[in-house]
């Protein structure tokens, strides 16, 4: 089938590389996409490469009322072109009209997922809802991920990228917003020699006036494809992320991880935060569950002070989880399922 992928880049990069990587997905699948972008710029170190099955264009040229493809994806609510619309609404049969939602883990989603919703023009839109059950979308996870986690040497290829492990050396990366507590988090990192691999943007910027000893030592990196953030993360012990995709890519390496969720001016994504570690930690034991739900407070709230919970159990809850989640169905399987059912 024909994809129409709308993607319309808010702000950071999360939009583009939910959009990027479901694009890639479905053109992996022998789907053809067209990704509807109005800035493509990160693409450029994000997937240098492309995609085979994918064609990027620029938002503006929806304006030409191409014939609609099979199905059309509105990601994150972006607000289609009128005149794409249009034409979608002359195309017999019409296309099935998705909106795909940002991922969350509280409840309302799975009351929310595939609901219709009638539009003036005879369409009806459905909402399509990612999440950690199977009553929800499920999660972007393209096939062979896990395989080729499986034989990756993660030490080789940080030595081989220009940052390698010292014998007995913690390795941390680094992915946050302004605000992030790193003084606080150094301070934690004192006790052990720790290579802290810090990627582009805010990380970088804060590190840089912050006085370090000995034991830490870091190193900025480059903007990496998503292909080599992932084996980033398969590198390092412990994984700090933000925002949406770089979550869930945490999730899917079975380590460790910090989840600095995007802000939300009226406080909305505490909930969001707290939904998502009750449904991580069900299961763990209190002195894990305690110390993962203070460090997420202290480092979502920008505290003077955090504490690392225990590695083992941290690690053990990680697996468990991620295996958990690969159980469900993925996200662009539920996807190309749905569209064929409504088409
Ligand atoms: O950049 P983000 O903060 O994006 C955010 C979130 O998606 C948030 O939900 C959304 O509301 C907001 O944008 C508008 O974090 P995220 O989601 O991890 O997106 C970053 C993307 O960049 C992700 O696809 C991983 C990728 N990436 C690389 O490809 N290479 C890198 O070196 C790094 C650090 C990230």
């Amino acid at each position: 089938m024909l994809w129409d992928l709308f993607c319309r880049v808010v702000d950071n990069h999360g939009d583009l590389g939910v959009c990027w990587r479901l694009a890639a997905d479905l053109a992996g699948r022998g789907e053809t996409v067209r990704l509807w972008v109005d800035d493509a710029a990160a693409l450029a170190w994000m997937a240098p490469q492309g995609a085979p099955g994918v064609q990027v264009r620029h938002w503006n040229d929806a304006q030409a009322q191409p014939l609609p493809g099979d199905a059309v994806v509105e990601a994150f609510g972006c607000e289609l072109p009128e005149p794409f619309v249009a034409t979608m609404a002359a195309r017999c049969p019409a296309p099935v009209w998705i909106n795909l939602e940002y991922l969350s883990a509280e409840a309302y989603v799975e009351r929310s997922h595939r609901l219709p919703s009638p539009q003036r023009n005879g369409l009806t839109k459905w909402f399509f809802y990612p999440g950690f059950t199977p009553a929800t979308g499920g999660l972007l996870r393209e096939p062979g991920r896990l395989e080729r986690q499986a034989g990756f040497d993660g030490d080789a290829w940080l030595a081989g990228r220009g940052w390698p492990r010292a014998p007995g050396e913690r390795v941390l990366s680094l992915f946050c917003y302004d605000g992030a507590p790193l003084p606080a988090l150094i301070e934690a990192l004192a006790d052990r020699p720790t290579l802290l691999l810090a990627c582009p943007g805010p990380a970088t910027a804060q590190l840089q006036g912050l006085r370090r000893d000995g034991a830490l030592r870091n190193i900025n990196l480059p903007w990496l494809t998503q292909a080599d953030y992932d084996r980033l993360l398969w590198s390092c012990d412990l994984n700090l992320v933000r925002g949406e995709d770089s979550f869930v890519r945490a999730q899917w390496a079975g380590r460790p991880f910090v989840w600095h969720i995007y802000p939300q001016h009226d406080g909305a994504h505490r909930a969001k935060l707290a939904a998502f570690l009750d449904r991580f930690l069900a299961g763990a034991d209190t002195a894990l569950a305690d110390g993962c739900r203070a460090l997420h407070a202290a480092w979502n709230e920008g505290a003077s002070r955090l504490v690392l919970p225990e590695p083992g159990g941290w690690c053990a809850q990680a697996l468990r989880w991620r295996n958990g989640l690969l159980a469900q169905d993925d996200l662009t399987s539920q996807l190309v399922r749905f569209v064929a059912e409504k088409r």
